[in-house]
């Protein structure tokens, strides 16, 4: 097999191809100054509105930035979507690490594309502001869903709070519906306070579970089950078909112990296999069948106006804390205060409103 000599090995560059005669320099900078360039606000929404992808991460990537002097062209950016946002439907999904969160979005999110919908996959996962969470898994798990023209697949914002990452996907979930994605899927791992950001940002929220050895109902927060409109257990496959019914059985019981929803939905109980599609459209059914109820009973429109005004007090709590942490005559001081309050030289509570005075003063 080495019998070829090694001419061009990496190490050696080839000859390139000289310019011609007939480019002129000056149109060469003229490109590399464009492709260089910032899109204004005005392109970046008429792209979005042409339903184009790339405008739409770059409006993403806008809004996710943390330098201020972007702030206000991402604003700009998000007013002038949103009025052509809120046609969509938003669907919450989470579950433990290794449910098949990924594998069953790849299945369900391929099977709303071939039934002629637009899906958005949005991931809220503060935790992988560390590692960039599972985006390398996720690529090749929804490797058919990346490739699917109808789909779109953002991962998750990383390195801040919670309260941030959350705004964050909320404006996203904005400029991809004004990009005209009419699903929205929000993907979050089922560990931590992530569901409650989650739950107050989508229409309907699905629990994937996965049927476990006699015990199904250990280690699911009492809160998260209550969340959700549906539980789904995955892996009904071979020999979990049996376990995933019996499973079913004991969520279904477990779910008439709550207390009724406000949205006059009973929660449902189902079973699927990610990886042979079975009970796949069955989950889309009951999704559809909850929007026809909600949409019907007007509780559908209540909720997202809720969660509007649940939005603006949040955003209001978030911006402030953030901005007071960040104010430079304020972090010494706070420094200060936290080892006084520490020897009992000061209640904390006066120390909190001295800092609290200085920080209004300015
Ligand atoms: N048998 C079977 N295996 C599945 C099914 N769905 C997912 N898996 C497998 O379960 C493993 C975890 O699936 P993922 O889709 O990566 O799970 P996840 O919930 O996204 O995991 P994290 O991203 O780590 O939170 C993979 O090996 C999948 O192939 C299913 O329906 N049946
Ligand atoms: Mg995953």
């Amino acid at each position: 097999m080495t019998k070829h000599k090694n001419h061009h090995t990496a190490l050696h560059e080839k000859d390139g191809i000289s310019r011609p005669e007939s480019v002129s320099v000056t149109s060469i900078a003229n490109i590399t100054q464009l492709r260089k360039k910032q899109p204004t606000a005005d392109e970046l929404v008429k792209g979005i509105l042409e339903h184009n992808k790339t405008a739409l991460s770059r409006a993403i990537t806008l809004v996710e930035s943390t330098n201020p002097t972007h702030l206000e062209k991402a604003m700009a950016v998000i007013n002038q979507c949103l009025p052509y946002a809120n046609k969509s439907v938003r669907i919450g999904i989470t579950g433990v690490p290794g449910v098949g969160k990924s594998t069953f979005i790849e299945a369900f999110g391929k099977h709303l594309t071939s039934l002629g919908r637009k899906v958005a996959v949005l991931a809220v996962d503060p935790s992988s502001s560390m590692s960039h969470g599972s985006i390398l898994g996720d690529k090749t798990r929804m490797e058919e869903l990346v490739k699917d023209e109808n789909a779109y697949i953002r991962p998750s914002a990383s390195g801040d709070t919670l309260g941030g990452v959350a705004r964050k996907t909320r404006e996203a979930i904005i400029l991809c519906e004004a990009c005209g994605f009419d699903t929205i899927i929000i993907e979050t791992v089922g560990v931590g306070q992530s569901e409650t950001a989650v739950h107050s940002m989508v229409d309907f929220f699905l629990l994937l579970k996965i049927a476990g050895a006699g015990d199904e109902l250990q280690g699911i927060k009492r809160g998260i089950m209550e969340m959700a409109d549906l539980i789904v257990i995955n892996k009904a496959d071979g020999d979990n078909i049996k376990k995933a019914k019996l499973a079913k059985t004991e969520f279904n019981r477990a779910l008439h112990l709550f207390p009724a929803k406000s949205s006059g939905w009973q929660p449902k109980v189902s079973t699927c296999s990610a990886i042979t599609h079975d009970g796949i459209a069955d989950v889309w059914q009951v999704v559809n069948e909850y929007f026809e109820m909600v949409k019907d009973n007007h509780y559908f429109d209540a909720k997202r106006a809720d969660q509007n005004r649940y939005w603006l007090t949040e955003t209001i709590n978030e911006q402030l804390k953030s901005s007071f942490y960040a104010r430079e005559d304020i972090t010494p001081l706070l420094e200060q205060y936290k080892k006084a309050v520490q020897n009992n030289e000061l209640s904390p509570f006066a120390a909190a409103q001295f800092l609290l005075e200085k920080y209004f003063e300015k």
